[in-house]
């Protein structure tokens, strides 16, 4: 039986991956790091099948251990400071997070079991301002963001480390991508959360800032089997892992909207807190590497995320109106 060790499980993709391993027959260790309240929502399905071990990313002893404990297959590093609009605010607990736990990761790795395989969660967020389009794995990186500029460190460091300790390191570059498992305060479930909440008359706004940015938008579910499949490869490389599409968050909120019968310019109200120092304007992957080399395809589109978010939050709120029967087209 192989062995994997998932930092972040308790995100969107750390679910979905972990299902994803252990309906493979892995045995699935989770790092978890103490929270004053407990953060299974994404994973209570699936809790009693996942081996625990307390960890935190910024704490070296504790992955040490974990590795240790774990004698992992793969190591798969998801956990980060993931919302780009905190790092902002925040942009030192960012670094250490994103960019520094990263070495952190790949030291308890290179010291308990270097020949672990090892994947790095890289970002989109990495190109920022446009150079290319579409964006390649040759595209260079222009971060926007203390988010982006600690995903660039997170990247090379993996480089680095595969060519200096000849590890099987992979970074992937994942374009935006999204699910009902979605954080709230990301734009796409914090749309289809308001839509719902619109549509059975709990709420009539939805406040949100730059409408223009465009984004290469996949379904999770889709994207963490691209994770698994570069770790399983001869050699390690790097991969981009995107659609080949780019809308508009207008675009998103438009057919979210309309897919209850609402019209979104009566709910949507612009406003400048959600509007960011420095705005990443246009991503779009070209994924041509990842599906010749990989086998790696999409089995989502684009409008069917969207309908399964809605859909999704309309169930979530069903019970707060008493199970009234819903009816949306
Ligand atoms: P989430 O925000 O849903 O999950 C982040 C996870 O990291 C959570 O499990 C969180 O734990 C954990 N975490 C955060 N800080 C620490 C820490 N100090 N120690 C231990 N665990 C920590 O992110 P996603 O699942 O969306 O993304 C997974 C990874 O992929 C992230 O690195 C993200 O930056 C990257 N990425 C995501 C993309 C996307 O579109 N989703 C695209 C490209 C890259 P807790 O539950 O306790 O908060
Ligand atoms: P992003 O995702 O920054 O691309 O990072 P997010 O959903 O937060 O923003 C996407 C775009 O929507 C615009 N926007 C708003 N965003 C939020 N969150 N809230 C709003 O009210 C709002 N209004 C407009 C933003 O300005 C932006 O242009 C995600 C994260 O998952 C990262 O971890 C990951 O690396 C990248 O995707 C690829």
């Amino acid at each position: 039986m192989k062995s994997a060790l998932i930092t972040g499980v308790t995100g969107q993709d750390g679910s979905y991956l972990a299902e994803f391993l252990l309906e493979k027959g892995y045995k699935v260790y989770g790092l978890r790091r103490r929270t004053s309240t407990p953060n299974y929502e994404n994973v209570e399905h699936i809790k009693d099948q996942i081996e625990w071990i307390s960890g935190d990313l910024t704490d070296m002893a504790s992955l040490i251990e974990a590795v240790r404990v774990s004698n992992p297959d793969e190591v798969y590093n998801l956990a980060a400071q993931s919302f780009v609009a905190a790092s902002w605010p925040q942009p030192v607990a960012t670094g250490q997070m994103t960019a520094l736990a990263v070495t952190n990761m790949l030291e308890a790795v290179r010291i308990m079991k270097p020949e672990a395989r090892f994947y790095q969660a890289s970002s989109s967020e990495m190109f920022g301002k446009v150079v290319e389009t579409p964006q390649k794995e040759s595209t260079p990186f222009y971060p926007r963001s203390p988010y982006g500029v600690a995903k660039v460190y997170g990247h090379w460091i993996t480089v680095n480390y595969r060519e200096s300790f000849n590890m099987f390191a992979c970074s992937g570059i994942l374009f935006n991508h999204e699910s009902p498992r979605r954080g709230l305060e990301f734009v796409t479930r914090k749309i289809t959360d308001a839509v719902a909440r619109i549509k059975l008359g709990l709420d009539t706004e939805l406040r949100l800032g730059n409408l223009d940015a465009k984004r290469d938008w996949g379904f999770a579910g889709d994207y963490i089997k691209a994770m698994w499949l570069m770790l399983q490869q001869d050699a390690p490389d790097d991969y981009i892992i995107s659609t080949g599409e780019t809308h508009t968050v207008e675009e998103f909120v438009e057919i979210a909207f309309s897919y209850v019968g609402l019209n979104w310019k009566n709910h949507v109200v612009l406003d400048e807190k959600f509007v960011r120092p420095a705005e990443v304007d246009l991503l779009l992957g070209d994924c041509t590497k990842a599906k010749e080399n990989l086998g790696w395809q999409l089995d989502v589109s684009f409008d069917e995320l969207v309908k399964m978010m809605v859909i999704s939050d309309l169930q979530k709120y069903e019970s707060v109106t008493h199970g009234k029967s819903l009816q949306w087209t």
